[in-house]
C-alpha cells in the first residue's frame, strides 16, 4: 500500500497539481475527465512548473504523472484541436507541448514518468522523453496519431527508436496498437512495472536513491547521453555544462582576475593532467 506522504503545494494551477516532497517536485496532470489529455493551458502550466523545478534548489528529481488510476495522459485534447494546432484561450493555435518535451530533455535533473494508466498519443511521447519510466501493471502504451490526424515525427519517433529500436518504433506508429505494461517492459520502453498501489512508493524510492548520488555526475551523464543523439545542439548543452565546471576552477578564475587586475595571467601554476 502507498505510504501516506504530505505533498506540499508549490503553486496552485488550473489543470495540474504541482507539489513538493523531500527533494522531489511532482507535476500531476489533473484532467481525469479527459483521461488527462492536455490543452494549451495544461501545457503552459507544466512548462512553468518545469521552469520552477529547474531553478528551485530544493528540487533534485522531478516526477510527472496523471491524476487518478486510469490515465497518465491521453495526449492533446481533441476537443480544442483546430486548424494549426490546439486552440488556446486567446484563440491562438499552439503545439506548445514540443517546448515541454525540450524542457524535459534539457532539464539538468532526472525526470521520472510515473505512468498510472493510459499513456497514449502525445501522452505516450511525454513518458518517452522522460529519463525513467515507472509503470503500474494496468498501464497501457501506444501512439494513435495516424488514426486521429496527427503525428510526432520529432522526439516522439526518433528518441522512441533510440530507446526500443527502429523496427519496434515503426510498428508502434504504423500499427497504432496498444501495449500492456508487461509488453512495454519486454521491449525496453519502461524501466520497471509494479502494482498500481505500489506505484508512488516505488517512484519515490527511485527518486530517493538518485538523490543519494552526485547531482553533477547525474547531470553530466544525462547531457552526455543526450549529446550523442542531439548533434550540435546536444554538444552546445554539454559544452555549456563543461564551461560551468571550468568556471569553478582556479585556472578559469586566474584568467578573469588577471583581466580585472590589468595584469598578464599566469596559467603556468596550474597542473596539466595526462
Ligand atoms: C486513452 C483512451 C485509449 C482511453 O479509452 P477509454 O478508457 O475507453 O476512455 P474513453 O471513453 O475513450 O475516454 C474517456 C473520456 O475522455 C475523453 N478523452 C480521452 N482522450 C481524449 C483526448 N485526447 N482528447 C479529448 N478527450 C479525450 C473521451 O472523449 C471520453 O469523453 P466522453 O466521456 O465525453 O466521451 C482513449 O480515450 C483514446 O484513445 N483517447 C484519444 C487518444 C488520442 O488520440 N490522443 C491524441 C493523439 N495525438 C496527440 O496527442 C498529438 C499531440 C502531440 O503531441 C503532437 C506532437 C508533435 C507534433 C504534433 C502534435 C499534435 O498536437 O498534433
Amino acid at each position: 500500500m502507498t505510504e501516506e506522504r504530505q505533498w506540499e503545494t508549490i503553486k496552485e494551477f488550473e489543470d495540474i497539481f504541482f507539489e513538493y516532497y523531500e527533494g522531489i517536485g511532482k507535476i500531476t496532470i489533473n484532467r481525469e475527465r479527459y483521461r488527462n489529455a492536455f490543452r494549451p493551458t495544461t501545457v503552459h502550466e507544466i512548462s512553468e512548473s518545469l521552469r520552477i523545478c529547474r531553478e528551485d534548489k530544493r528540487i533534485n528529481v522531478i516526477v510527472l504523472t496523471g491524476a487518478g488510476d486510469t490515465a497518465f495522459c491521453a495526449g492533446g485534447d481533441q476537443n480544442v484541436k483546430g486548424e494549426g494546432g490546439y486552440i488556446d484561450k486567446d484563440g491562438t493555435p499552439r503545439l506548445n507541448i514540443l517546448e515541454v518535451q525540450k524542457q524535459i530533455r534539457s532539464m539538468p535533473k532526472p525526470v521520472i514518468a510515473m505512468v498510472n494508466g493510459f499513456a497514449i498519443g502525445g501522452g505516450h511521447v511525454l513518458h518517452v522523453v522522460c529519463d525513467i519510466t515507472i509503470a503500474s501493471e494496468n498501464a497501457i502504451f501506444g501512439q494513435t496519431g495516424p488514426k486521429v490526424g496527427s503525428f510526432d515525427a520529432g522526439l516522439g519517433s526518433s528518441y522512441l527508436a533510440s530507446t526500443i529500436g527502429q523496427k519496434k518504433a515503426r510498428e508502434i506508429w504504423f500499427m497504432c496498437r496498444q501495449y500492456t505494461a508487461a509488453e512495454a517492459l519486454e521491449m525496453g520502453l519502461v524501466n520497471t512495472v509494479v502494482p498500481l498501489d505500489q506505484l508512488e512508493d516505488e517512484t519515490v524510492a527511485w527518486a530517493m536513491k538518485m538523490q543519494e548520488h552526485s547531482p553533477l555526475a547525474l547531470r553530466m551523464i544525462k547531457l552526455g547521453l543526450n549529446a550523442e543523439l542531439d548533434g550540435q545542439l546536444g554538444l552546445q548543452e554539454f559544452a555549456g555544462n563543461a564551461t560551468l565546471l571550468y568556471y569553478l576552477t582556479q585556472e578559469a578564475q586566474e584568467g578573469k582576475n588577471a583581466f580585472l587586475e590589468k595584469r598578464k595571467p599566469d596559467f603556468s601554476q596550474f597542473p596539466k593532467f595526462p
